[in-house]
């Protein structure tokens, strides 16, 4: 059987087309074959698997809506999330990269650059030549990142940047970071930092408990000069990131719900398998209730992200439904995690089992990109209109 049937209680799949099938079959195909059978062993190591790298740009998870004239895949948003789906079905921190790769690097570059800008770097970025990654987070600015420090100045032919980043994903090997910067006047510009530029360096964050296969560091740039050419020219101001935002917070919406099944359907196969008191755990009415609340959730979570990627097709996804649907599909898959850690007994906590790797990537998925509260208060504010973050 193959253990990687997509639950689809409602028949979604009739809302498909065969190309969105067919991309899922090759996704799900090479996270089976080139993922799964390393990333245990990664996140016990607290490696990212550097080896993945080409695979994932095959597969089309580097800037899939990109323009196949800059290297992209030219797909829809519906591919978009179903591509998230399958590599976040094997593990969150490779979806991480491959998020941050496509929505932080790409997507900035395609929306705010030139187009030598373009023509520079998106190709290289889609084929895996070089990754990238994103500096908005700051020490003491996180939630609220319109406070950032990290500064440029303008010394006429360059700008110098000075400042610090935290939590940034793909960081100790990025070739290149995409940094968020306050000018002299305190408006917000993106620019490109490139790895070996003087006073730029990106440490490791190491200890983590969450999110282990996936690299996570700091930038410090410590007068760092940056070419005027590396600013990016038509964007400024806070909704630069946050525009960025939006794209991986979609991408979420669907990638923790491939998590969430993967749990799902990790904990219905053994509690047919797991014989306690003389019958499969399954029979009883315990396990039962957490199996069925679990594809309860995973389908309303399935119709959720189907009408969001319609919406997105159109170009009519509020921020506010992106953000309504990043929180729910996260807390659906962390809740299902840990119940169906549960239904796994003692054998749950080992990587026997992919459930409390899940679980504990999901602790990650829950604070980035916006916290479960900042995604609430943003529903709030939109339902209200009352800002209820300061
Ligand atoms: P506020 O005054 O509300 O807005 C400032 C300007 O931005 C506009 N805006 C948006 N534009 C596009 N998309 C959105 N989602 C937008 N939200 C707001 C807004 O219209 C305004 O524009 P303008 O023209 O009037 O200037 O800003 P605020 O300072 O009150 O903050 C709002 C808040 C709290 C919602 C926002 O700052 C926020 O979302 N905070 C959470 C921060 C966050 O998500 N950080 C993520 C860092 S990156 C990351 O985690 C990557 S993990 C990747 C991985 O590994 O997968
Ligand atoms: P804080 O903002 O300090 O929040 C602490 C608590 O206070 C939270 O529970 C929060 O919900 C709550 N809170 C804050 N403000 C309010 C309010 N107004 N009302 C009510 N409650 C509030 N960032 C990047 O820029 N790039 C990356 O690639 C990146 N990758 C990451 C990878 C990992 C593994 C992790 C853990 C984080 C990453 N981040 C990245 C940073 C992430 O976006 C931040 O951690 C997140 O935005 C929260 O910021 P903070 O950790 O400073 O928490």
């Amino acid at each position: 059987t193959d253990l990687y049937t997509a639950p689809d209680y409602y028949l979604l799949d009739e809302l498909l087309t065969d190309e969105h099938k067919l991309i899922r079959q090759s996704v799900r195909d090479w996270v089976k074959k080139e993922l799964s059978p390393v990333i245990e062993d990664h996140a016990q190591r607290s490696e990212f698997p550097m080896q993945l790298i080409r695979g994932l740009a095959d597969i089309g998870a580097f800037g899939p809506t990109i323009p196949v004239e800059y290297g992209g895949a030219g797909l829809d948003y519906m591919a978009y999330g179903i591509i998230m789906q399958e590599i976040e079905r094997g593990d969150s921190g490779i979806r991480s990269a491959s998020s941050v790769q496509g929505s932080l690097v790409m997507y900035p570059i395609y929306a705010y650059g030139s187009e030598e800008q373009r023509k520079k770097y998106l190709p290289r970025l889609a084929s895996g030549e070089i990754m990238g990654c994103f500096g908005l987070t700051e020490p003491d600015h996180g939630s609220n990142p319109g406070g950032m420090t990290t500064s440029i100045k303008n010394m006429g032919d360059h700008y110098l940047l000075n400042g610090a980043k935290m939590w940034i994903s793909n960081a100790p090997f990025a070739d290149i970071a995409i940094v968020w910067a306050k000018d002299e006047d305190g408006k917000i510009h993106g620019l490109i930092a490139e790895r070996g530029m003087e006073g730029f360096t990106t440490p490791e964050t190491h200890n983590k408990w969450s999110l282990r296969a996936s690299a996570t560091g700091e930038l410090v740039f410590d007068n760092v000069k940056i070419p005027k050419d590396n600013i990016l020219p038509n964007i400024s101001g806070l909704k630069g990131p946050l525009g960025c935002l939006n794209q991986a917070r979609y991408g979420i919406a669907w990638g923790a719900l491939g998590a969430a099944m993967d749990c799902y359907d990790t904990a219905l196969r053994y509690s047919k398998e797991r014989v306690q008191f003389g019958r499969p755990i399954g029979g009883f009415q315990l396990q039962q209730k957490k199996l069925a609340e679990m594809i309860t959730e995973i389908t309303k979570g399935q119709l959720l992200v189907w009408r969001l990627a319609t919406l997105k097709n159109e170009n009519r996804a509020t921020a506010a439904q992106i953000s309504m649907a990043k929180r729910n599909s996260v807390e659906t898959a962390i809740n299902i995690a840990r119940e169906a850690r549960q239904i796994l007994g003692g054998m749950g906590i080992t990587g026997e089992y992919p459930v409390m790797r899940h679980m504990m990537n999901l602790e990650s998925v829950i604070t980035y990109e916006g916290t479960h509260d900042i995604h609430l208060l943003i529903t709030g504010m939109d339902i209200t209109g009352e800002n209820a973050f300061k």
